[in-house]
Formats: C-alpha cells, sequence, structure tokens
C-alpha cells in the first residue's frame, strides 16, 4: 500500500513547463489546472495529488508539510528560510535572471543607493558581498516604476528577455543569480515516504 504523496505548485510559467515532466514520468492530473477552479487536483495515480497554490507560498506549504514536495523558483527560495526543506533537485524550469537594474538616462543620484525589490534577502546578501552600503526599499510587485518616479535610483528584479525593463526605460547591469525551479522535499516527508519520494526524484532527473 503506497503513501499517499502531495505535490504544490504555482499557475503559470512553473505549471506550464513541470505539467510536461510530470507527463513523462507517467504523472497526469485528472483535470486542467489552468482551466480548474479546484485547488487539489487527483491525478491519474491514486496516491498522488497536485496542490495548486501562489509560488510564493510553496516552500510554506511545504515546510508545514501542507504538500510532501513542492516546485518553487529559486528567487522564491532564497527569501525563504530554506534550512527548514531539502532542495535535492534543480529542474531547470522557468529560467531567469536575478538581476541590477537602472534607469538608461541615469538621474544624477547623492547620498546612500535606494534600492527598490521584493527580494530583500537577495538584494541585501549582494550588497553586503560587494561592501557597498545601500537602502532596501520593499515592494511587492511592479519594482521598474521605482526609479522612474523617484522612489529608488536602481531595481532588483527578475528578467527573462529584458523587454518589461526596455518598455520602462531601464536597463540591467549585473547578474546577482542565475534563477531555476526547484523541487523541495518537506524534512519529515522524506524520513516517512522516502522510497515513493526517492522514486519522484530519480524518475524526475531522467526527464530533466
Ligand atoms: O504572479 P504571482 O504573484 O502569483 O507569483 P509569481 O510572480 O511569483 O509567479 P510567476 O508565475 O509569475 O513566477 C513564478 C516563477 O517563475 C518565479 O518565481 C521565477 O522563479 C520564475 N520566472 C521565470 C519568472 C520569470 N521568468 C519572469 N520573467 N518570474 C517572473 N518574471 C517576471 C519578472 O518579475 C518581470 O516582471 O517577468 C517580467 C520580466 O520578464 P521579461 O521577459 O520582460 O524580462
Ligand atoms: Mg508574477
Amino acid at each position: 500500500m503506497l503513501n499517499s504523496l502531495t505535490i504544490a505548485i504555482s499557475k503559470g510559467r512553473i505549471l506550464d513547463e513541470t505539467l510536461p515532466l510530470l507527463e513523462k514520468i507517467g504523472i497526469v492530473p485528472d483535470e486542467d489546472p489552468d482551466k480548474s477552479r479546484k485547488l487539489i487536483l487527483g491525478t491519474n495515480q491514486s496516491n498522488v495529488k497536485l496542490i495548486i497554490i501562489r509560488a510564493t507560498d510553496v516552500p510554506t506549504y511545504v515546510e508545514y508539510g501542507g504538500a510532501d514536495v513542492g516546485i518553487a523558483g529559486k528567487d522564491v527560495l532564497l527569501e525563504h528560510d530554506s534550512s527548514e526543506l531539502y532542495e535535492p533537485l534543480d529542474l531547470g524550469i522557468a529560467k531567469c535572471r536575478l538581476m541590477l537594474a537602472e534607469p538608461v538616462q541615469k538621474k544624477s543620484g547623492n547620498g546612500r543607493l535606494r534600492i527598490a525589490t521584493k527580494y530583500t534577502t537577495a538584494a541585501r546578501q549582494y550588497f553586503t558581498n560587494q561592501g557597498v552600503q545601500v537602502e532596501i526599499i520593499k515592494l511587492y510587485g511592479s519594482m521598474e516604476l521605482a526609479p522612474v518616479l523617484g522612489l529608488a535610483d536602481k531595481i532588483v528584479d527578475l528578467v527573462d528577455t529584458g523587454n518589461t525593463l526596455k518598455a520602462n526605460g531601464l536597463k540591467a547591469t549585473e547578474t546577482i543569480y542565475h534563477i531555476s525551479s526547484r523541487l523541495v522535499v518537506n524534512k519529515a516527508a522524506m524520513k516517512l515516504k522516502r522510497e515513493q519520494i526517492k522514486k519522484l526524484i530519480t524518475a524526475l532527473e531522467k526527464v530533466i
């Protein structure tokens, strides 16, 4: 008798890139997760369920055992205290870069550099390593606006094509981190459901 296994995933690009991987290892949801309003989806494997949550909530659900495993962007994991999670596998999906960006037409700033970002932990670490003192302003979205409206000198944000920066008169100057999505595992589940989780990891390793 197999234990049940719950996998936490977020809608959007992570789900879009995870479903083909799951299909390759023989896990297919009962309904299209993009269309369904259900937050818990069964799959063709009676013991495997998918739970659909916000990207930033994935590490929290997995840490507290609401889900046994999850798929989360490294950006999200860098902002979460990940000592409470195992991170056994880089899935190499939903890739992008965490970058420092500034206005193409630099405005003359004096005093301490102000950085607007949703990624305060990663940004603070980066500037500490550089030995540069900055003021970090936490925002939850639309960081690109901050330099335009004079809230900050620069931003730290995720960049894929660079189109969003460009459209807002910004350019990336430094790569802080190469981001991809990782498989994360609840620590207790890793013990209690060891065989099943190992099987999942091995199967995923073969298809990435
Ligand atoms: O949107 P929501 O608040 O629900 O959560 P979320 O934004 O965390 O979810 P989602 O689905 O947007 O992103 C999930 C994960 O995808 C992130 O945690 C990253 O690990 C990864 N990822 C990969 C990205 C991007 N590429 C990306 N380009 N996440 C966000 N972006 C955004 C970026 O923030 C910027 O606004 O896309 C814009 C830049 O894209 P370009 O192509 O214009 O450079
Ligand atoms: Mg988003």
